[in-house]
């Protein structure tokens, strides 16, 4: 297929950014956050690649990342699906098997998450040289829109339990937009135990145990508009189950 190159020039710095996109019935978003990854990486000239993980969405995502394939090219979108959904931390660990670049980015589908952040988390990491550099809503002029108090307060209380119990090094917790070098990536889910919400938690509590350099960039993170989200009463059960795991063991 004829690649369709932007007028942007590549930097050729060796570097190479693999995103991954863990979906699960996300049709309504797939498209648009694809449109402005490739719009964001485009002008400012990274090299990038896209791995979307499909979990068997019955809504036809899949149908719709193929298509998306055949505009961007295979070089550029590359699919790893699963016939079922397993979750997303087993998502992350299949999709970093595939992934050709050094630094990888990990973030939602469902557009919650911008790609016109992502050349400041490059920048942040090629400040510091970090070895993660982590979105956060609770710094600067990070925030979060479209959470009524009762999710607004869940993810707070959630944030402060923890920073309180295990003094993380980091701002943001539940959070899951973030840049890791693909080494440092490697190592942390290999470690890491935990389900769900805790999961992006124990990353960050492993990160800092593991002496890893951890940088931040204040984010805004936006309620989805198409679909639903997995937050309900079991989550928040398991999620202080997690979090109590992770303070007895680490
Ligand atoms: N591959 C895969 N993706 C998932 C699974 N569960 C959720 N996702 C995706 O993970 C991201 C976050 O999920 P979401 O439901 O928005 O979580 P929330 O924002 O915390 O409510 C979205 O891109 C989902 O499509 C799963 O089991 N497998
Ligand atoms: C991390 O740094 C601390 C303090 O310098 C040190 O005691 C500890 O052994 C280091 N841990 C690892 C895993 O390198
Ligand atoms: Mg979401």
């Amino acid at each position: 297929m004829a690649s369709r190159k932007g007028s942007q020039q590549s930097r050729g710095d060796g570097d190479k950014y693999s995103v991954l996109l863990p979906t699960y019935n996300e049709r309504e978003n797939l498209p648009l956050i694809v449109w402005l990854l490739v719009k964001y990486f485009g002008e400012s000239g990274y090299e990038y690649e896209i791995i979307v993980i499909d979990d068997g969405s019955p809504d036809g995502t899949l149908e719709v990342a193929e298509q998306l394939q055949k505009i961007y090219g295979k070089d550029k979108i590359l699919l790893r699906p699963r016939a079922k959904k397993l979750g997303l931390g087993t998502a992350y660990i299949h999709g970093i098997k595939h992934a050709r670049g050094n630094y990888v980015f990990i973030m939602d589908a469902d557009l919650s998450h911008h790609p016109k952040f992502i050349p400041e988390f490059i920048k942040k990491q090629r400040e510091g040289g970090y070895d993660l550099v982590s979105g956060t809503r609770y710094r600067g002029d990070g925030g979060v829109y479209g959470w009524d108090l009762r999710r607004k307060l869940i993810s707070r209380g959630a944030n402060y339990v923890t920073q309180v119990l295990l003094r993380p090094g980091a701002s943001d917790l539940t959070g899951s937009f973030r840049l890791y070098k693909k080494e440092v990536l490697e190592s942390l889910v290999e470690r890491c135990v935990s389900k769900g919400y805790v999961f992006q938690m124990e990353m960050i509590v492993r990160a800092r145990q593991l002496n890893y350099t951890i940088g931040e960039v204040p984010i805004s993170f936006v309620d989805r508009v198409y679909g639903e989200s997995k937050l309900g009463g079991n989550e928040i059960v398991s999620f202080l189950k997690g979090l109590l795991t992770l303070f007895a063991t680490t």
